[in-house]
């Protein structure tokens, strides 16, 4: 039986946490179009006969000198570190850039054996896949390269097998039908955040904080309760939230419901949702201690 840690890395909006949602079956991570989407490290499970292999799902690395994107490079560069092999994505509809050399000179000091995947095939014109094949067969020879897309899942398997491959032996530290470790909390909180980025990207970039305040279980009568709060910083972003008679906070709502409801099977959802806005709310690196408690 096998067993590995697997660092998913790439820049902003490379499509790791999609990828990671694919591999697991079930979403375990949150997806947009809004770069750093991902804050904090999300493990994702997935098990087969061969064994297992634990996701990290990596906050994109950005080149910046903010605070927040300066944490999100430690947090990488340990979970990097403590990992048994690293799944690179390069996102080839965007060239090779500085961050990408960045990213592969990070690369070369760890030790860990490493899987490049380049992303989001269903996009890519030939040139792109050269180009991002030449940056990666000339910085890390080592490391097999594969062609893959995420999003409709393709090329996946031999990622699974290439990371089969490098990952050591080793008892499952898992239970089998396990597909993340992510408090309950958290995850619901999640899924709230990314029907509010995906609706209002836009306006809001990173300003929304969620918050779920309570969760209820009637065993006897299989309902669940849950209470959240989208906090924006402030009041003036309230309505920005809650939209025109109530649009946007509906919408919010409806889409997060459809997803809450699937972490509770054969139980009845009742769901809660306001805005509440926090003058002076917290500052992002407190933000951030918050969510990244774990690691
Ligand atoms: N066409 C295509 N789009 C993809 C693919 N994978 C991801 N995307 C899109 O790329 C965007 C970013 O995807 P994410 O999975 O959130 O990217 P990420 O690397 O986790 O981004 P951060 O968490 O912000 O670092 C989303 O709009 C996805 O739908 C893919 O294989 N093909
Ligand atoms: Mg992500």
């Amino acid at each position: 039986m096998k067993c590995a840690t697997v660092s998913v890395i790439g820049r902003p909006s490379a499509g790791k946490s999609t990828l990671v949602n694919t591999i697991c079956e079930m979403k375990v991570s949150i997806t947009a179009a809004t770069p750093q989407t991902t804050r904090n490290a999300i493990r994702g499970i997935y098990t087969d006969q061969r064994g297992q292999l634990i996701f990290t799902d990596t906050p994109g690395y950005h080149l910046s000198d903010k605070t927040i994107n300066k944490r999100m490079q430690e947090i990488t560069i340990k979970a990097l570190e403590d990992s048994d092999a690293v799944l690179y994505l390069i996102d080839g509809t965007r060239g090779v850039k500085a961050e990408e050399e960045a990213i592969v000179e990070m690369l070369k000091k760890v030790k860990s054996p490493k899987v490049c995947v380049i992303n989001k095939k269903d996009i890519l014109t030939q040139d792109q896949i050269d180009e991002a094949k030449f940056f990666l067969e000339h910085n890390l020879p080592d490391a097999p390269i594969l062609l893959a897309s995420g999003k409709v899942d393709d090329g996946v398997d031999e990622i699974l097998i290439e990371l089969f491959k490098v990952a050591p032996e080793g008892e499952l530290l898992y239970g089998e039908n396990e597909y993340t470790d992510q408090p309950l909390e958290f995850r619901i909180s999640e899924i709230i955040r990314e029907k509010t980025i995906n609706l209002l990207s836009d306006e809001l970039p990173h300003v929304i904080f969620v918050e779920v305040a309570d969760i209820e279980y009637r065993e006897e009568t299989k309902e669940v309760w849950v209470r959240a709060f989208i906090n924006v910083e402030r009041d003036g972003q309230k309505g920005i939230v809650v939209g025109k008679g109530g649009e946007n906070i509906r919408k919010i709502r409806k889409q997060s419901f459809n997803e809450i409801k699937r972490i509770f099977p054969g139980s009845q959802l009742s769901l809660d949702l306001k805005v509440k806005a926090k003058d002076k709310w917290r500052n992002n690196q407190v933000i951030l201690d918050r969510v990244f408690k774990d690691f």
